[in-house]
C-alpha cells in the first residue's frame, strides 16, 4: 500500500544543531529563517499536537499488544537491508508489519515485502518532501493494517540524522543505525539521535577491513553521548553480529506482548 503526499508537519524545532525553527522546502511563509516569537509559538504547537496523536497511537498499540520499533538512520546506512534481515529471522515467531517513509519511491517497500509482512509506503515528495514521519502520518497508515494480526510492527524511518529525533511516534523502542562509511564522529555531531535511542547497530563492519574506521572509538563516541546503551557492530550483507540484535529486539517484543 502506498500513501502518497500526506501533508505532514515541515517545521521542526532543532532541539540541537539549530537554535530556531528549521522551515523545510515547500513551507510558503515560514520559507525564511526568522526568530520570531511568533514562529516558535507555531512550531510549539506542531510539536505539541504531535506529542498528542502520539500518544493516541501509543494507546492503540498497547489495545493490540503491538511492539513497535521506529528505526531511524542517515539515508544509505543500511535500515532496509537490515530489515529484510531481520524480518526473515523474525517471521517464524512473530507477526511483523513494516510502515516505511521515502521521500520518493516505493523501492524500499517493494524490498521489504518479500518478505511476506504486509508493508505501507508512505511518500513524503508531493508536500516538499517532509524529513520525519510524524505521529499523525503512522496514523493514516495504520488505516492499511490489520492491527488484530501484528505483534511487532517496524517503522523504517525517512533517512536523517537530525529530525527524525524529534518527533514521537507512539513506538516503544528507538534504534539508530550508523555505519562505518559514515565517519566515528557523527554520534558527536548529531546527539540528539544517540541520546534519544534505545539501541544502536554498528552497521557494514564487514568493510571495516578497507577502511581506516576505529569502531572502538565509534562506540566510545556513542557512549559519551548515550552512556550504557546498547551497540550491535552488525554487517546487514553478512549477517554477523546479527544474534544480540535480534536478542534484543526479541527481548524488547516480549516484554510488551506478553
Ligand atoms: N557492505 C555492506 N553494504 C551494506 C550493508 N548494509 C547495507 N548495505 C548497502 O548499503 C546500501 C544502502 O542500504 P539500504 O539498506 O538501502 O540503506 P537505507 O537507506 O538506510 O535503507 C545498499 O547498497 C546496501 O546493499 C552492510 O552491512 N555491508
Ligand atoms: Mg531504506
Amino acid at each position: 500500500m502506498l500513501l502518497e503526499g500526506i501533508n505532514g508537519k515541515r517545521v521542526c524545532h532543532h532541539k540541537e544543531g539549530h537554535d530556531h525553527p528549521h522551515p523545510h522546502p515547500g513551507d510558503g511563509p515560514l520559507e525564511t529563517h526568522t526568530r520570531g516569537a511568533r514562529q516558535i509559538k507555531v512550531v510549539r504547537r506542531v510539536l505539541d499536537a504531535n506529542d498528542i496523536m502520539a500518544a493516541n497511537n501509543r494507546k492503540l498499540f498497547a489495545a493490540h499488544h503491538i511492539f513497535v520499533l521506529n528505526l531511524m538512520s542517515s539515508p544509505g546506512s543500511g535500515k532496509t537491508t537490515t530489515l529484510e534481515k531481520t524480518l526473515a529471522h523474525l517471521m517464524s515467531d512473530f507477526r511483523c508489519a513494516v510502515i516505511v517513509g521515502d521521500i520518493c519511491t516505493t523501492q524500499d517497500a517493494d524490498r521489504l515485502a518479500t518478505s511476506g509482512a504486509p508493508v505501507v509506503q508512505i511518500n513524503t515528495d508531493e508536500f516538499g518532501g517532509d524529513c520525519h514521519l510524524a505521529a499523525h502520518v503512522i496514523e493514516k497508515a495504520l488505516g492499511g493494517l490489520d492491527l488484530n494480526a501484528i505483534d511487532i510492527l517496524i517503522v523504517e524511518n525517512i533517512g536523517n540524522l537530525v529530525c527524525p529525533a524529534e518527533f514521537d511516534i507512539g513506538e516503544d523502542k528507538r534504534a539508530v543505525v550508523l555505519s562505518v562509511t559514515e565517519g566515528e564522529d557523527k554520534p558527536l555531531k548529531y546527539p540528539l539521535m544517540f541520546r534519544e535511542c534505545d539501541a544502536a547497530l554498528l552497521n557494514k563492519i564487514d568493510l571495516l577491513p578497507y577502511l581506516d574506521y576505529d569502531a572502538k572509538l565509534a562506540v566510545a563516541n556513542i557512549h559519551q553521548i548515550h552512556p550504557g546503551m546498547p551497540v550491535f557492530e552488525t554487517s546487514a550483507k553478512t549477517e554477523a553480529g546479527f544474534a544480540p540484535w535480534l536478542e534484543w529486539l526479541r527481548t524488547s517484543a516480549r516484554e510488551k506482548i506478553k
